[in-house]
């Protein structure tokens, strides 16, 4: 039989690059037969990582959930069962022990691939809140917290992120960040590689600050080593020179900017010379970065993960920010800027309020501040596993892994089982789901249409792009957001239209009438052109929020702006220029300026002098962990794709020469790695890529538990998990977010090669 191969155009969503990809469908078997990057996307321009490769395998693998699981005890197998029977179970369920205990009885951890999926980000809050629980977690503390409660201080928006303008800038510092393997984050830019070649061939440069000669700082002009969690000293000693030598010049955005006096007086400490020995940088070298960074015509400073998940993370970040600040590069062209999403309102300055969401209410247990409605979930394990009033007993995962993504995951895992009741959304049956009561698993990203609801407002240009799901859902199959209000409907007994209708009402306020981007249609006739072009669900949603934007065509079906119609007739999506200067409506804070000296940072940079004064270099022995992604991982999911997996093991630990002649540690041997909270053993890569007094396992493995179903996981990469050393107690105090760079460990070689 001879079969019609179709080619199918969308992004992959697999990490924020959001690359454009064609697929090559046959769409009678509902196969996908091959995965190549689409030359015509103008994002991407063809570039793909070798993860697109992998949304085929995932697609194909026999283990990923198709059926929702239900376990009927405690110690008991899973067993299929349909729809019906696993949302009402989880209902009923939930409804009890929050009739019973209190809404905050049940816990919430949202993972990171619901960042991808705008259905699931258009309905996840209704779930929550359906809850009521205030009890939330998610990946976000285990990333980028410090970024977002730094932009809430600076800006007044904790999601506005200035983001480097990679293809026009003529000098990148890149701190703690990868993306020549990341593929970049909070900075959507396919091709990095490309990028940053072109911006040395047209004269520019770049540095990256690393403990690790990373990929990244392999191909950069210079390449500083760093001590793991110092950056926030040598930012301040970048600033302090910048004062000292008379350079800070703000620029464009200098109206705009409040506090320059006292973060001059707070970086008075930091001069190069006191931080040298901590960050282990040459006071010589950071004086001439700062006075180059200074010269550049123009300047951007990028900081990401190692400069979030780390002692001093909402210190680092704000000074990145602030350094783009003092250098007169905030809001210009070759500095940094926001974007202007095709889904965002056109009118941002309504949003304005100027207060910040911080620590209006706090854990149980240890008394961890809240930030944006969320608890840092570092705090989730003690909140499980503590007795007493308040305790939580339940527990819904949606898209998350955080016994392996989050510190002291084995007190995690051990807290898990204890719980009265756990339903996981999720494909997978992992070290997470399989404690889960119900597992109810969704589509697939290739089963769902795509539109990137979230790192558009990161993307080096504005940028639409809408694709139609590659393959049919199969009968029986529910989407993320389908779930998400099925069980909300559930809970609070009522049914999905209504919520829908609840969902759609609040989006034509905010889009329509009186009151909303385009007063000059109202609510009904809206309605009635979204009821028109067929749509329903998220789709229904993002098509009033677009025709409602900047670009939108504000409902005029004969005008020339964006509508989910017109992106549907641009596969490769739409163009929508460079970024552009906008930081005056930006900005959202008390003033409406940039608070360069929020009270919460100030407060904070007690904290670091005292470091300062009591820290010097560690003591022979004092060895600290860092991780380490790598191309064919994405955090702990994709090593059930054999193209991926294969290989050889990739969950090893990096260690300098000097530290492994010292230890006793041999290339290809096996190490004991042990921090306060547990230990671990992992074969021995001895490499000089290394600061000496660093070592470096990845995260995302420790495959093949009991319990678990990813055979090729367990079989080709088990690994270790990382996250089995991250210690809970190690926070940036200021955010909560979990150190996960910087960990004191001990290494030893393993029994067997000793
Ligand atoms: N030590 C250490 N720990 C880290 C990090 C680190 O650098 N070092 N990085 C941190 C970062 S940046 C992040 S973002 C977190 C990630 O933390 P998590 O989000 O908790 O972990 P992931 O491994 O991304 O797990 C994603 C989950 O989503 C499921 N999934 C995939 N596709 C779908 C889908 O279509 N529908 C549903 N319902 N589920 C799906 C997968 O099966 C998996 O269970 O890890 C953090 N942890
Ligand atoms: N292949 C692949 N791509 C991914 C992911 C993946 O798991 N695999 N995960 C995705 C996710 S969820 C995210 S959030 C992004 C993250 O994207 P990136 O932020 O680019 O993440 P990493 O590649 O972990 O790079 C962090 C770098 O920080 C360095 N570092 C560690 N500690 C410190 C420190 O104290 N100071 C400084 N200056 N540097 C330090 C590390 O050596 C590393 O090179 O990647 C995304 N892309
Ligand atoms: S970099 Fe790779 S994983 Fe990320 S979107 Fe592009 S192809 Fe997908
Ligand atoms: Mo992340």
């Amino acid at each position: 039989m001879s079969t019609q191969a179709e080619s199918v155009y969308r992004n992959c969503t697999l990490c924020e690059a959001h690359c454009g990809v064609v697929l090559q469908v046959d769409r009678d078997r509902q196969q996908v037969l091959t995965v190549r990057g689409d030359d015509d996307d103008p994002q991407s321009r063809g570039y793909i990582c070798p993860k697109a490769i992998g949304l085929k395998g995932l697609q194909e693998d026999p283990d990923r959930l198709r059926r929702p699981l239900i376990r009927d005890t405690r110690d008991g197998d899973f067993r299929e069962a349909d729809w019906e029977e696993a949302l009402d179970l989880t209902a009923s369920r939930l409804r009890e022990i929050r009739d019973a205990h209190g809404p905050d009885a049940i816990a919430t951890y949202l993972g990171n691939p619901n960042a991808h999926d705008f259905g699931a980000l258009l309905s996840g809050s209704t779930l929550i809140r359906a809850l009521g629980s205030r009890w939330r977690f998610s990946a976000t503390s285990v990333d980028q917290l410090p970024k977002m409660v730094s932009s809430c201080l600076l800006f007044g928006r904790p999601l506005a992120f200035p983001i480097p303008d990679v293809d026009r800038t003529d000098f990148l510092l890149v701190l703690g960040a990868n993306p020549l393997v990341s593929n970049g984050s909070l900075l959507t830019a396919p091709d990095m590689r490309g990028r940053l070649r072109r911006l040395r061939e047209r004269g520019g440069k770049l540095v990256v600050v690393d403990p690790r000669r990373s990929e990244t700082a392999a191909v950069a002009d210079l390449h500083l080593p760093i001590r793991p969690g110092t950056d926030a000293f040598l930012l301040f000693s970048l600033a302090h020179v910048l004062f000292e030598e008379d350079l800070v010049d703000c620029g464009r955005a200098a109206a705009f900017v409040t506090g320059i006096e006292e973060v001059r007086e707070l970086a008075r400490d930091f001069a190069p010379e006191r931080v040298a020995e901590i960050t282990a940088i040459p006071a010589d070298r950071i004086r001439a970065l700062a006075v180059e960074l200074a010269a550049a015509p123009s300047a951007a400073v990028y900081g990401r993960i190692g400069t979030c998940t780390q002692e001093f993370g909402t210190l680092a970040s704000w000074l990145v920010d602030v350094l783009n600040t003092l250098t007169g590069n905030l809001d210009r062209p070759g500095g940094v800027m926001f974007p202007w999403p095709a889904h965002a309102p056109a009118d941002p300055s309504s949003g304005r309020h100027g207060r910040v969401p911080y620590g209006r209410w706090r854990s149980r247990v240890r008394g961890l501040p809240e930030f944006a409605g969320e608890l840092p979930v570092a705090a989730l394990a003690e909140e499980i596993d503590t007795p007493g009033e308040g305790q939580v007993r339940a527990l819904l995962t949606v898209a998350g892994n955080p016994v392996l993504s989050t510190p002291n995951g084995e007190r995690l895992d051990r807290a898990l089982a204890g719980l009265d009741f756990m339903v996981s959304i999720d494909i997978y049956r992992n070290e997470t789901t399989r404690h889960a009561d119900v597992i109810l698993p969704t589509t697939t990203v290739l089963e769902r249409s795509a539109y990137d609801l979230a790192f558009t407002a990161n993307s080096v240009r504005n940028f639409a792009k809408w694709s139609p799901p590659a393959l049919d859902p199969p009968e029986d199959s529910y989407h993320p957001w389908e779930i998400a209000l099925e069980l909300a409907a559930r809970i609070n007994g009522t049914t999905r239209e209504v919520l829908e209708e609840m969902m759609l009402e609040h989006t034509l306020g905010q889009t329509a009438g009186p009151d909303g981007a385009c007063p000059e249609v109202t609510a009904d006739e809206v309605r009635a052109k979204l009821d028109g072009a067929g749509l329903r669900g998220p789709a229904r949603l993002l098509d009033a929020m677009l025709r409602a934007g900047r670009y939108g065509d504000r409902y005029d079906d004969e005008a020339e702006g964006v509508s989910l119609r017109k992106l549907a007739d641009a596969p490769h999506g739409l163009d929508l220029g460079a970024l552009e200067p906008r930081l005056p409506e930006m900005l959202a804070t008390a003033s409406g300026k940039v608070e360069l000296a929020a009270d919460l940072v100030v407060k904070d940079v007690e904290r670091l002098h005292a470091a300062l004064d009591t820290r010097g270099t560690p003591q022979n022995g004092g060895l600290v962990l860092i991780g380490r992604r790598q191309v064919r991982d994405n955090n702990s999911w994709m090593h059930n794709v054999r193209l991926l997996a294969r290989g050889p093991k990739r969950c090893t630990l990096q260690v300098h020469p000097d530290d492994a002649a010292r230890l006793d540690l041999k290339d290809g041997g096996e190490a004991r790695i042990e921090s306060r909270v547990g230990a671990v053993v992992a074969p021995v890569e001895v490499t000089d890529a290394l600061l000496p007094g660093v070592v470096s396992l990845p995260h995302g493995f420790g495959h093949g538990r009991p319990g678990t179903a990813m055979d090729v996981a367990a079989e080709l990469q088990p690994g270790v998990s990382s996250n089995t050393l991250a210690d809970e107690e190690l926070l940036d105090a200021l955010s909560g977010n979990a150190v996960l760079n910087g960990i004191p460990v001990q290494v030893s070689p393993a029994p067997a090669t000793r």
